[in-house]
């Protein structure tokens, strides 16, 4: 339970370029929305995208999760990764290839910074592989807590180069 017991509205990145990631990133969907204090309430368009960082691996497949849940943001985290081992994710080299990568962008206007865990996600700011599909499913004028800035304003300064949406 978080610290009000009250829902927050949550944000979610998904990637995936090992396997079948159209499938992979289903099968998450379906296991996140039966966590247990978690309500999916809206799934982005899949996109295809280039890899960011090492470029000797597969495209990925992406996509962007809002939920809310009564949850803390450590809680959730647990749940996701447990999805993630559950989908046969290894931790290997950093910005390596994974069959499921499942992250917190946003917990409400929540900022967390612990070992564990960096909300807003770091690098979500300039990754359009983050940015296009959460704007689909986000209101535009959505504030990035600790930013000062919107979502419309980073899509707007993030090409969206390298990423295609996959029609359904
Ligand atoms: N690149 C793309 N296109 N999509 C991702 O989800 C992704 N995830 C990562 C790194 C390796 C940084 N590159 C990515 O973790």
């Amino acid at each position: 339970m978080n610290m009000d017991s009250v829902a927050v509205e949550v944000y979610l990145g998904l990637g995936s370029n090992l396997g079948n990631p159209i499938a992979n990133l289903k099968s998450a969907c379906t296991a996140i929305s039966q966590i247990d204090g978690v309500q999916l309430l809206a799934l982005s368009p899949f996109y295809s995208s280039k890899p960011v960082g090492p470029q000797d691996q597969p495209d990925y497949v992406n996509a962007a999760i809002r939920l809310s849940t009564h949850l803390s943001a450590q809680q959730l985290l647990e749940q996701l990764q447990a999805i993630e081992n559950q989908h046969g994710r290894i931790r290997t080299v950093r910005w390596g290839a994974r069959t499921l990568d499942l992250d917190i962008l946003l917990y409400g206007d929540s900022q967390v910074h612990d070992s564990q865990l960096t909300i807003p996600h770091i690098e979500m700011s300039k990754r359009s592989f983050v940015l296009y599909p959460l704007a689909d499913i986000a209101p535009a004028g959505l504030m990035i807590p600790g930013l000062g800035t919107t979502l419309a304003a980073l899509v707007a300064a993030c090409p969206a180069e390298g990423l295609e949406k996959i029609p359904l």
